[in-house]
């Protein structure tokens, strides 16, 4: 798999098709057969968050098929396969975007789709039937090839897993998910994948922002990591704090010294 081009992006990592510029990273461009993946170094520490994607699928003419896009939060990242980019088999959350509807089996939803799944590394991805049998839940979202910005918001809190969208040029998230009982992990990565693999229309797949905000204050008190976490903070505290006493009194050092010269002056 070739590396991506373009830019880089600090704590971001990206290889395939992914092209990075100023405003937008380009996942897939228009053509056959490509795959671009955009994952964060990171892993996720904290128990609670919510990511917000601002995304773009459009290309030429009304009829867009493409695979789609695929927004993760999963154990391995940086291994390119068959789901919308990724690996297969993965382990974690997967929100998928799926823009071509395959239709070989029987379900009775419109493409787009926006659907999620949780795999422990045990399922694989059908495409022929849409991932229907492996889905959590799903909703329709009409995101492909229009016009004005289209965002979508994925919540994770107190194991209640929310995904909400913003397609229709409202300014206004409208549901598209909630499910109660999810188990993810903490220490997992956040990633962003999209795939043309069909013969005939290959919409562009562009991320144009990712937001993450985490609940700092709402770890699980198993979770061993927030007391090293507040260690670190505490040390770096205590530099901070030293750093800014030394600063002070080198300042004040020279502004009497400064202050000695001034009233030497004076008397010549
Ligand atoms: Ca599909």
């Amino acid at each position: 798999m070739v590396t991506g081009a373009g830019m880089t992006i600090p704590y971001w990592d990206f290889i395939g098709s992914t092209m990075v510029t100023n405003n937008y990273v380009r996942l897939t461009p228009d053509d056959q057969s490509k795959r671009g993946l955009l994952w964060n170094s990171v892993p996720c520490s904290v128990r609670n968050w919510e990511l917000q994607v601002h995304f773009k699928v459009h290309g030429k003419g009304k009829d867009l098929y493409g695979d789609g896009l695929a927004i993760w939060y999963a154990k391995d990242r940086m291994i390119p396969g068959d789901v919308f980019g990724n690996q297969d088999f993965f382990q974690g959350l997967a929100v998928i975007l799926d823009t071509y509807s395959n239709h070989n089996g029987p379900h009775n939803h419109q493409h787009p789709y926006v659907s999620a799944m949780v795999n422990n590394g045990s399922l694989h991805y059908d495409h022929d039937r849409d991932g229907t049998h492996t889905q959590l839940a799903g909703c329709e979202a009409k995101f492909r090839n229009v016009a004005h910005d289209t965002h979508i918001a994925i919540r994770y809190e107190n194991d209640v897993l929310t995904v909400s969208t913003d397609v229709e040029n409202k300014a206004a998230w409208k549901e598209c998910l909630s499910v109660k009982g999810v188990r993810l992990p903490t220490g997992y990565y956040f990633g962003v994948t999209a795939a043309n693999r069909r013969l005939v229309g290959h919409p562009r797949h562009h991320v144009h922002q990712i937001v993450r905000a985490g609940y700092a204050g709402e770890y699980h008190v198993e979770d061993p990591k927030p007391s090293s976490l507040s260690g670190i903070k505490i040390f770096l505290l205590m530099l901070v704090g030293t750093l800014a006493v030394i600063a002070c009194v080198v300042i004040g050092i020279m502004f009497y010294q400064k202050h000695q010269e001034n009233s030497r002056k004076r008397f010549y």
